[in-house]
C-alpha cells in the first residue's frame, strides 16, 4: 500500500542526512548525543567510562554504515563466500582497532580533547572480549582483520559465551580462577539480531517416512534450543569493506516444552527452560585437551547447527539449485572443534533437502577445509559413541555411513591390511567405542592445512601418516601470520610512525612486505637513536605497569626478557625458571669485580594455566617463589628481577610486547605446531631466543640465525634423544638447580616435588636437561649482544624488517587462492 517501491526508497533516502561525517566537530556532537540518549548521562558531567561508552556507540554507528553497504554489495554480487567456523575468538579490545581501521583515529583524538578527555585514557576503559584460550583463538581474530582488509567476501562464526576465559587472580603465588562476566558492563560492539534465530535440536529418535516412493529419515528431537545471532562488525583497513562476525547465543525455545506448562508447575517450567542458556554460557578453559563432556558436545553441535541453517538460508535466498552450492560456499574448520558441521550438512541435504546420498556427498567432500593446530595425536577429539547416540542419533548413523563407504573404498586400494584400516577408521573400536573427530575431518575435508612447514612434515610423518600416504595431495601448509594493524599500528603507535617515516610511506600497513625496506637503514645511526628512544619509552610504560601489578620496581636500563603464553610443560616455562635460578646462583657466588660485568635483567613471565592442569599451576607457584627470593635479596639488587604478570590477555600483550627486548619461544622441538606470539615480538623489534620449532624455523630463514639466539635439540633429534635418555647425564649445573628446588631453597618442596621428579626421575620427556647447557649458552650470547647496543639495535631493526612474511594478510591470501577459491569483492566507496 502507499507509495510505489521506487519512490518509497527515494523518500527514505531523502530523509537521511547522507553518511555520518567524520570531522572532529561532528564527532563531538555524536559523542554528546550518545552521552545523553544512549548512556543517559548528562552531557555536562560524564566520566571516562561513560565517555568510552558514548564514543564506542558513535564508532558503532560508523561501523554499521559500512557493514550494511558491504553486506548489500556482497548480496548483489553473490560471489563465492568463505565461512570461517571457530569455537574461539580472542578479539581483545575493539575501540582502538576500529578507529584505526576506519582511518579516523586522529579526528576522534581531537574531538575528545576538545571535550576534555584523552583518547588513550578513554580507550583503557574497555574490557577485553576473551572468547578463547590462546594462540588458536587469537589467530582467528587476526585472520578476520586480514579477511576484511583484503576485501574477501568472508563471514566469521563463533559462540557468544556469557563467560569468557577465566580471569587469573594470584593469591600467595597460586593461581585462582575467577569468572569473566564480560557482558556486565554492556557490549556496544555487538548488534543483537532477534529476528535471526534458529531452532537447534537434540536427543530424540530417528524415524522413517516414505516420500515419493523413497525412504526418508526424520529426526524427531527430544529437546530444542534457540540460537540467536549477535553480529560484530569487523572493519578492514583502508577499505570500506566491513565483514561480519556472527556469534550465537542459546535461548529457550518457545516451541519446546509446552507440555510442562500445562501441568501447572509454572515456576519450575520457566526455570527448566532457562537451562537452555547454559549451552553457550561458558568457554571451556582447557586448550588442546578433550574430555568427552556432554555439555561441550552440545556446545559444538549447537554452534554448527545454527551456522549451517544460516548458511543454507543465505544460499537459498539467491539460488534455487544445490548444483551451484560448491561455487558459492567454502567452510573453514578451525581445528576439529566444529567438525560436526560435516555430518550436519549431509543430514540437511539428504533428510531435509532430499538430495540423494551421492549428490550430497559430492557437495560435502568439496566445501570443507580443515586447519590442524596440533602435533599431539593424543590431544585430538573423540566422541564416545554412547553419547553421540543419545544426543545426535541421526548424525551417528550418517557418520557410520560415511565410514562404511570410506572403508569400502580404502579396502579396494590397500587390501586387507586390517591394522591400517582400523587406524584410519572414523570409528574407534574397543571397550569404549569412539568417533575419531580428526579422522572424520580428514576423510571429509577437501584439504587439510598445517600451520607451519615443519607442522605439515609432522602431520605427514606422524599424526596423519596413513592418510597422507593415501591422499598426498590433500595435505598442505600455510604458515600462520598475525595482523600488523593490531600488533604494530594499534599497540605500538610510536614505532608505527617511525617505520613510516623511514620508509617514506605508510603503505606497509596494507602491504607488509614493504617492511623489508628497513633493511637498508639497519646501520643508520640516526635511525638507531630514534629506534632506541621509541623502545625505551615503551619499556618505561611496561615498567610502570609491572610496578603497579606486582609491586616490584624494575629499571628500564635492564634487559627485559619476556615469556608470555599459556603455561604448558611443552612450552617449558620451567626451563626458563631453572635458567633464572642458575643466573641467580651465579651472581650470588660472584666476586665483586665480576658483578660489574653482569648485564642487568628483568625476567617477565605471564600466562594462564588450565584450571585442572596441576603441573602448570605448580610452575606458576614456582615462578612466584623464585621471584620472592630473588627480588628481596639485597645481594642482587637490580642485577636480576623476576616478575609474574597476572591475567595475561590480549590487552596486556599489547603493552608487554612493545616493551620487551628479548622474548623466549623455547618449546621442545616438534611440539609447537606454529607459535604466533614470536611473530608479534618480531614485528615490534624484539629479539628472539628460541628453539628450532614451529614457525620459528621459518623466521630463522627470513631474518638469519645471526640475528637471533637459537638453541636446543632439533625436531629430528628429539625421538632418538628420548630413547637414549637413560644413558645420558644431565649437566652438573642442571642437577644443581633442580636440587635447589627439591631441597626447599624456595620453600614448598613437597609441592614442587612432582615438577622435579618429572625432569630427573621420570625420563624428562621435554628434554630440559638435554637442552639446558645450550640454553645457557644462548642466554650468555644474548647478554653479550646486549652490551653492544649498536649490534643489538641492528638486530632489533632487522627483526621488524623481516617480519613481513608473518602477516596474516599473506596467510589469508594463500588460503583464498590455494584452498577456498574465493576472490576479493570490494565494496565501492
Ligand atoms: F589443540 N593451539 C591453541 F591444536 O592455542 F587445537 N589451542 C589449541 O587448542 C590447539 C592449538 C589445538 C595453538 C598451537 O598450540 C600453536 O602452536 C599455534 O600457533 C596456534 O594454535 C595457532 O595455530
Amino acid at each position: 500500500a502507499g507509495l510505489a517501491p521506487d519512490s518509497k526508497a527515494e523518500r527514505m533516502f531523502g530523509l537521511m542526512d547522507g553518511f555520518l561525517r567524520n570531522d572532529p566537530l561532528s564527532l563531538q556532537k555524536d559523542i554528546l548525543y550518545h552521552v545523553e540518549y544512549t548512556v543517559a548521562r548528562s552531557r555536562f558531567s560524564f566520566d571516562d567510562f561513560e565517555a568510552y561508552q558514548a564514543l564506542a556507540h558513535s564508532v558503532r554507528d560508523r561501523l554499521i554504515e559500512r557493514w550494511h553497504d558491504t553486506q548489500q554489495y556482497f548480496k548483489r554480487k553473490d560471489p563465492k563466500r568463505l565461512y570461517f567456523l571457530s569455537l574461539e575468538f580472542l578479539m581483545g579490545r575493539t575501540l582502538s582497532n576500529s578507529i584505526t581501521n576506519l582511518g579516523i583515529r586522529n579526528q576522534y583524538a581531537e574531538a575528545l580533547n576538545q571535550l576534555g578527555f584523552e583518547l588513550e585514557v578513554v580507550a583503557e576503559q574497555e574490557g577485553d572480549a576473551a572468547l578463547g584460550n590462546g594462540g588458536l583463538a587469537r589467530l582467528s581474530a587476526c585472520q578476520m582483520d586480514s579477511l576484511a582488509t583484503l576485501d574477501f567476501p568472508a563471514w566469521g562464526y563463533g559462540l557468544r559465551y556469557q563467560y569468557g576465559l577465566f580471569r587469573q587472580v594470584i593469591l600467595d603465588g597460586f593461581q585462582h580462577e575467577h569468572p569473566d562476566y564480560w557482558l556486565n558492563f554492556g557490549n556496544p560492539w555487538e548488534i543483537e539480531r532477534i529476528h535471526v534465530s534458529y531452532s537447534v535440536k537434540f536427543y530424540g529418535t530417528v524415524e522413517e517416512e516414505v516420500l515419493n516412493g523413497e525412504k526418508n529419515k526424520i529426526w524427531v528431537p527430544g529437546e530444542m534450543v534457540e540460537a540467536v545471532a549477535y553480529d560484530n562488525p569487523i572493519p578492514g583497513y583502508g577499505t570500506r569493506n566491513t565483514i561480519n562476525l556472527r556469534l550465537w547465543a542459546a535461548k529457550p525455545s518457545d516451541q519446546d516444552d509446552v507440555e510442562s506448562f500445562n501441568t501447572g508447575d509454572y515456576i519450575n517450567s520457566v526455570i527448566n527452560r532457562q537451562r537452555a542458556e547454559t549451552i553457550s554460557n561458558v568457554l571451556y578453559p582447557d586448550d588442546r585437551s578433550y574430555q568427552g563432556k556432554e555439555l561441550r558436545l552440545k556446545q559444538q553441535y549447537f554452534f554448527v547447527s545454527a551456522c549451517i541453517q544460516d548458511i543454507i538460508r543465505r544460499f537459498k535466498d539467491t539460488n534455487n539449485s544445490f548444483d551451484v552450492f560448491t561455487d558459492k560456499v567454502a567452510l573453514q574448520l578451525n581445528d576439529t572443534h566444529p567438525a560436526l558441521a560435516i555430518p550436519e550438512v549431509m543430514r540437511v541435504l539428504v533428510d531435509e533437502e532430499h538430495l540423494g546420498w551421492n549428490q550430497a556427498w559430492g557437495i560435502v567432500s568439496k566445501i570443507f577445509f580443515l586447519t590442524s593446530h596440533t602435533v599431539q595425536p593424543e590431544g585430538s577429539e573423540k566422541i564416545p559413541v554412547d553419547l553421540m547416540e543419545s544426543l545426535l542419533p541421526r548424525h551417528l548413523e550418517i557418520i557410520y555411513d560415511i565410514n562404511f563407504n570410506f572403508m569400502e573404498e580404502l579396502k579396494k586400494h590397500i587390501g586387507s591390511d586390517y591394522d591400517r584400516l582400523s587406524r584410519m577408521s572414523i570409528v574407534e573400536e574397543g571397550p569404549v567405542k569412539n568417533i575419531r573427530v580428526a579422522n572424520l575431518s580428514v576423510v571429509c575435508c577437501y584439504s587439510v592445512n598445517g600451520v607451519s612447514r615443519i607442522h605439515l612434515e609432522l602431520l605427514k610423518t606422524r599424526v596423519f601418516k596413513d592418510f597422507f600416504e593415501y591422499w598426498p595431495e590433500k595435505f598442505q601448509f600455510k604458515t600462520n601470520g598475525v595482523t600488523q594493524r593490531r600488533w604494530i599500528v594499534v599497540s605500538n603507535p610510536s614505532l608505527c610512525a617511525l617505520i613510516s617515516k623511514w620508509l617514506g610511506t605508510d603503505a606497509w600497513i596494507r602491504d607488509v612486505d614493504l617492511l623489508m625496506g628497513l633493511r637498508e637503514h639497519a646501520g643508520n645511526a640516526d635511525l638507531h637513536q630514534e629506534w632506541q628512544m621509541v623502545r625505551r619509552v615503551n619499556k618505561i610504560r611496561l615498567a610502570e605497569y609491572i610496578e603497579a601489578m606486582s609491586g616490584v620496581k624494575v629499571s628500564p636500563d635492564a634487559m627485559f626478557d619476556v615469556q608470555v603464553k599459556r603455561i604448558h610443560e611443552y612450552k617449558r616455562q620451567l626451563l626458563n625458571l631453572l635458567g633464572i635460578i642458575h643466573r641467580y646462583d651465579c651472581i650470588k657466588n660472584m666476586k665483586e669485580s665480576d658483578r660489574r660485568k653482569v648485564v642487568p635483567r628483568v625476567c617477565i613471565i605471564g600466562g594462564k594455566a588450565a584450571p585442572g592442569y596441576e603441573a602448570a599451576k605448580k610452575i606458576i607457584k614456582l615462578c612466584h617463589a623464585v621471584g620472592e627470593k630473588i627480588n628481596n635479596d639485597p645481594d642482587i639488587g637490580d642485577l636480576l628481577k623476576l616478575v609474574f604478570i597476572p591475567d595475561y590477555n590480549v590487552s596486556v600483550a599489547e603493552l608487554v610486547i612493545p616493551g620487551s627486548d628479548l622474548s623466549q619461544h623455547i618449546s621442545t622441538a616438534g611440539h609447537e605446531a606454529s607459535g604466533t606470539s614470536n611473530m608479534k615480538f618480531l614485528m615490534n623489534g624484539c629479539v628472539l631466543l628460541a628453539t628450532s620449532d614451529g614457525s620459528t624455523i621459518e623466521i630463522i630463514e627470513e631474518i638469519g640465525e645471526e640475528n637471533m639466539f637459537i638453541f636446543g635439540a632439533k625436531v629430528h633429534e628429539v625421538p632418538a634423544l628420548r630413547k637414549k635418555h637413560a644413558e645420558m647425564k644431565a649437566p652438573l649445573q642442571f642437577a644443581r638447580v633442580v636440587r635447589m628446588v627439591r631441597d626447599g631453597y624456595f620453600g614448598f618442596e613437597d609441592y614442587f616435588k612432582p615438577l622435579c621428579d618429572a625432569i630427573d626421575k621420570q625420563g624428562d620427556f621435554y628434554l630440559l636437561g638435554h637442552d639446558f647447557a645450550s640454553y645457557l649458552e644462548a642466554q650468555a650470547a644474548a647478554d653479550k649482544a646486549y652490551v653492544d647496543q649498536e649490534k643489538w639495535t641492528r638486530m632489533s631493526i632487522l627483526s621488524t624488517a623481516g617480519s613481513g612474511r608473518f602477516s596474516s594478510d599473506r596467510t589469508m591470501a594463500d588460503y583464498a587462492e590455494k584452498a577456498w577459491g574465493i576472490k576479493p569483492c570490494k565494496c565501492p566507496l
